[in-house]
């Protein structure tokens, strides 16, 4: 199954840096997947084990060989096990992120991390009334202090249950305490998950999941929530502004800094440091103009929706954005980071620099982040850039023309501020049938997909039918990349949709900002839901993550389902080799929930599905539906 460039990706940037790899002769993902292929059909049924020693066990999915592996264990246990697995590695990727960002809080309270400040008043005040903390008479640093402390609590917690999920409309927490997936301590659902499937522990399909669902209810409305909060609380919330996008954001002239994973901590400073008149001397000194700092995957929205900082592209386009030859530093932390940049970047001058305690990659230089040094760190770190600028191959230097303009940064607060201070307009108009319904497509590239084709395709079809889409992680970056992050874009929407946009003079498609402000996007539901009388499972709204691959993405589908959303998959998930958990999840669990997932890999036909969801629950609320 060869595929050409033209069918690797619809975006022209990317497909002219393949062309550049095939004639330098560089490996990249697609290269790869190629060679992996036909990948393990057990593998992708999700019937296999390596949970202990007896085996790996294999079911054959013809039911020819054998139906168990050693241990007893069938398909649907094995199945289910390997599922709830992924849940809880993404969920702990997410609550480790919010972790360290509670603990630079922290440490900024106590004075011992003194590059950070406290950028956001009121939402500290605001959260930490939330959380029970007193704050008059108190300094700020006082109430970070005792709310970094409630923050804490909220992973170790040993007993009751988390304070986060009380944001949730009364009816949604309601079935939840009924079904008893409350989430507990953020870390102990996590524990837990690895504990019951350890081999002979919990071994019921249907039991196996609620465990799921729990777990990535208290990552979504735990751990992604924290570490939206207090990024907000440290680096501000984001309001609209606009930036530029794609490979061709890197500067010909400057150095070029690409941050690239999740944690905005360190790339705040970056962001600061190429500001910084010493390096900025340093950059002319060495023949540059200045410094360039632009982001790739997370990371790369966190400082856009922060700063307005560009970004080179998503998951995908990471190692294309080494094969410009123009990047003097790729700086990652955790997370999305292919450990294929080693070899690639050392066939460029580009420094490959990773700096989290818990991340390392083959040929890196590392330099190690801590908070208390952080604004020193960074201009170590960009320090190195600026030096290896002159290192660059003028030969190898071929960077697209492609870059698109965008808007983003709509938080919740810069969405009600947009509608005027309140939710009502977005009400009214959703009643009217002027905005048809709310759309969440978020989500990853996956090397399955060709790049950037499923997002741009399934948002599309939505704004076309008046559905106002929200938006994070690269699933953003690529509306980016394809102009719909315009308020021009409302063009492309439907009639009803235009007009709204155009009196509020934002995009049809808004920007949340990164995979943990899928929180945010659960707080709008909320809004919605609680203005309206409703639980959010009554909204006319769907999600989609029609590219996705991470196992956080997997965490994120178990909290939107569990929140009530229905939810389609562009990539098959590992679950097909067990008929019960295939129709728990597709079927069931409408019952249970009252939300189920669905898979469907055609973007068009994935947009009727959500469309014709959003009419069933219109036509519940009593509004105009069309089928
Ligand atoms: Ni989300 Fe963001 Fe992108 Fe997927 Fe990776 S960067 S945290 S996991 S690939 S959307
Ligand atoms: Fe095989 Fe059971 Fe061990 Fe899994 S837990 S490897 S199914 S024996």
């Amino acid at each position: 199954m060869k595929q050409e460039i033209h069918e690797k990706s619809i975006d022209t940037a990317s497909q002219a840096m393949l062309w550049k790899a095939k004639e330098e002769g560089m490996e990249t993902v697609w290269d790869r997947y190629e060679k992996q292929l036909p990948q393990c059909g057990f593998g992708q049924l999700g019937v296999c084990c390596r949970n202990c020693n007896m085996g790996p066990c294999r079911i054959d999915p013809f039911g020819e060989g054998a139906d168990k592996g050693v241990c007893g264990a069938t398909a649907d246990i094995i199945v289910a096990r390997n599922l709830l697995r992924m849940i809880a590695a993404g969920a702990a990727a997410h609550s480790d992120h919010a972790r360290d960002a509670v603990l630079t809080f922290k440490k900024m309270s106590e004075g011992k991390a003194g590059s950070y400040r406290i950028r956001d008043e009121t939402k500290l005040l605001s959260i930490a009334l939330e959380y029970g903390i007193a704050v008059e008479g108190k300094s700020c640093e006082e109430v970070a202090a005792e709310l970094a402390h409630a923050l804490l609590l909220e992973f170790g917690k040993q007993d009751g249950n988390l304070l986060c999920t009380k944001r949730a409309p009364g009816p949604r927490l309601k079935l939840w305490t009924e079904l008893g997936i409350e989430p507990r301590g953020i870390d102990r659902e996590i524990v837990e998950c690895m504990h019951r499937t350890h081999m002979g522990v919990d071994n019921n399909a249907t039991h196996i999941l609620l465990q799921g669902l729990r777990t990535g209810l208290s990552d979504g409305w735990g751990g992604s929530m924290i570490a939206t909060d207090v990024q907000d609380i440290l680096f501000g919330t984001p309001q609209p502004r606009r930036s530029t996008v794609n490979l061709g954001v890197l500067s010909r002239e400057k150095i070029n800094v690409i941050v690239h994973g999740h944690e905005p901590i360190l790339s705040e400073m970056i962001v600061e440091a190429a500001e910084d008149p010493e390096l900025l001397k340093l950059a002319q000194e060495k023949g540059a103009i200045g410094i360039n700092v632009a982001g790739i995957c997370c990371t790369g929205n966190e400082t856009l929706m922060r700063h307005g900082t560009p970004i080179v592209g998503t998951f995908l386009q990471q190692e294309l954005a080494v094969i410009t030859g123009a990047v003097e530093a790729m700086v990652v932390d955790v997370q999305c980071v292919m450990p294929s940049l080693g070899e690639l970047t050392s066939c460029y001058h580009t420094k490959f620099i990773s700096t989290s305690p818990k991340a390392d990659f083959p040929n890196t230089l590392r330099m190690e982040f801590h908070e208390d040094r952080a604004y020193e760190i960074a201009k170590e770190i960009v320090r190195a850039a600026v030096e290896n600028f002159p290192n660059r191959i003028p030969e190898k230097v071929n960077i697209p023309e492609e870059k698109q303009e965008c808007m983003v940064g709509f938080s919740v607060e810069a969405i009600l501020s947009a509608l005027g201070g309140s939710p009502d307009p977005l009400i009214e108009a959703i009643k009217s049938g002027a905005v048809w319904g709310i759309g969440a497509v978020v989500g990853c590239n996956n090397i399955k997909v060709m790049h950037n084709h499923g997002h741009v395709t399934l948002v599309k079809e939505l704004i076309k039918n008046n559905v106002l889409v929200v938006t994070t992680g690269c699933n953003a970056i690529a509306c980016a990349e394809a102009g719909l992050l315009l308020p021009e874009a409302a063009e492309l929407a439907g009639d009803g949709l235009k007009t709204v946009c155009k009196a509020l003079g934002i995009p049809p498609v808004l920007h949340m900002g990164s995979c943990v402000d899928i929180s945010r996007i659960l707080l709008i539901s909320s809004a919605l839901a609680n203005r309206l009388g409703v639980d959010i499972s009554d909204l006319p709204a769907a999600a989609a993550a029609p590219e996705w691959m991470s196992e956080k993405a997997v965490s994120i589908g178990a909290y939107v389902v569990s929140s009530g959303v229905f939810t389609v998959l562009g990539t098959v998930p590992p679950v097909l080799g067990s008929q019960a958990v295939t129709a728990l999840l597709t079927k069931d669990l409408n019952n249970v929930v009252g939300a189920s997932f669905a898979v469907e890999p055609d973007p068009f036909k994935a947009a009727d599905l959500m469309l014709e969801h959003i009419d069933e629950k219109r036509k519940a609320l009593g509004l105009e539906s069309r089928r």
